[in-house]
């Protein structure tokens, strides 16, 4: 039997709003949202949490913000102090080791089980107060045998949590934890396991592999692992990109090319801020947009030299529409990567 591993996920609390606070104190206590108020799309990239006790949320409109909450206090955005000091936090992790797969500028993947004296805990017990110390920002921590509930576990006690899933903990753990909680359910299986009195993972137990698998193909048997607590998935440090995209699979197919360019700009917004950690490592190349089919064929549409605009992923979309002329089930919008040295890349879909 393999030796059991030893992940913490790492997560900071409010990211861009406690850096702001950290350099403002004056902030501290007041509703604070960061993001665009003159800002092209003008939305909430983040707030704190006085401000969340209003409703406020990232991702929704500064303008509904603002009536959610009228004293917010609004401040834009500062990437290049977020991606410094993420690479100070990263300093921090690698004191202990260096499998580290971070996620995005705030949140990151370690796996210590090769520590040579210190356990999981006292690790991430130690890289929460260093933080804290020495970058004057707070982060949650989750310590657990794998990524899957690492991950759910520094959510547990945000904000300034530690929280441990042991071994032993797992299996009850995993139990009473709603479906929706395992990656790769979205609304549609959300619904799907829904119809089938699913609600939790204690309900998915008496489902077999094949069982699942013929209800959900190959994503099957990640609920069939998942559901018990099993994720073997390593941590993997730096793994190198070519691509990266987001998609979306549609409850309801989209019934033509306008339904499709409508989903457009939520789909960028998403690409974006995934991207955004990502642009200090990588090249953009060219942009790609995915579509596949009511009847489940799909294609991919790319172009050497187009931009990143809406409109040239929009002209993507319509060509890779035109190949078939179908409803459409799933829209994907990405990037490929250069695969040659970086170069840091300044503005995006200006
Ligand atoms: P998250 O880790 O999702 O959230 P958070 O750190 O702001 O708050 P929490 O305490 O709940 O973890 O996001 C990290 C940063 O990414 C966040 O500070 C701002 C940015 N971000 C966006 O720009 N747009 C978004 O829609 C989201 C969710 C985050």
């Amino acid at each position: 039997m393999k030796p059991t591993r030893q992940i913490i996920h790492c997560d900071a609390d409010c990211f861009y709003a406690s850096v702001e606070m950290r350099d403002d104190p004056s902030l501290r206590g007041r509703p604070l949202a960061i993001g665009g108020e003159a800002d092209r799309r003008g939305v909430v990239a983040t707030c704190n949490y006085e401000a969340r006790k209003f409703g406020v949320r990232s991702a929704m409109s500064m303008a509904y913000a603002r009536r959610l909450c009228p004293g917010l206090i609004v401040r834009r955005p500062d990437m290049e102090k977020y991606r410094q000091l993420s690479l100070q936090i990263r300093d921090i992790f690698e004191r202990y080791t260096q499998l580290v797969e971070p996620l995005s500028l705030d949140e990151a993947f370690l796996d210590v089980t090769e520590h040579p004296y210190l356990d999981a805990m006292a690790i991430a017990a130690q890289i929460r107060q260093q933080v804290a110390m020495e970058l004057g920002i707070t982060i949650s921590a989750g310590v657990a045998p794998n990524k899957f509930l690492a991950k759910i576990a520094s959510d547990w006690e945000k904000p300034d949590g530690l929280t441990q899933i042991a071994p032993e903990q797992v299996a009850e753990f995993v139990a009473r934890l709603p479906v929706q909680k395992i990656f790769g359910v979205g609304k549609v299986t959300g619904q799907k396991l829904q119809a089938m009195g699913v609600l939790y993972c204690a309900d998915l137990l008496p489902y077999s592999l094949e069982q699942l698998e013929y209800r959900f193909g190959r994503f099957g048997k990640q609920l069939y692992q998942l559901c018990r607590g099993i994720d073997e998935r390593p941590v993997q440090p730096s793994r190198r990109r070519k691509s990266l995209s987001v998609e979306q699979t549609y409850a309801q197919d989209l019934p033509d090319l306008d339904a499709c360019l409508d989903e457009l700009p939520l789909l960028l917004q998403k690409l974006e801020k995934r991207l955004e950690p990502l642009l200090g490592s990588y090249q953009l190349h060219k942009p790609f947009v995915k579509v596949k089919f009511s009847d489940f064929s799909s294609t991919t549409v790319e172009k050497n030299g187009a931009d990143y605009s809406q409109q040239s992923f929009a002209e993507l979309m319509a060509e890779a529409f035109g190949r078939a002329f179908k409803p459409v089930r799933l829209l994907g919008v990405g990037v490929r990567f250069r695969e040659d040295e970086p170069e840091p890349q300044a503005d995006l879909f200006g």
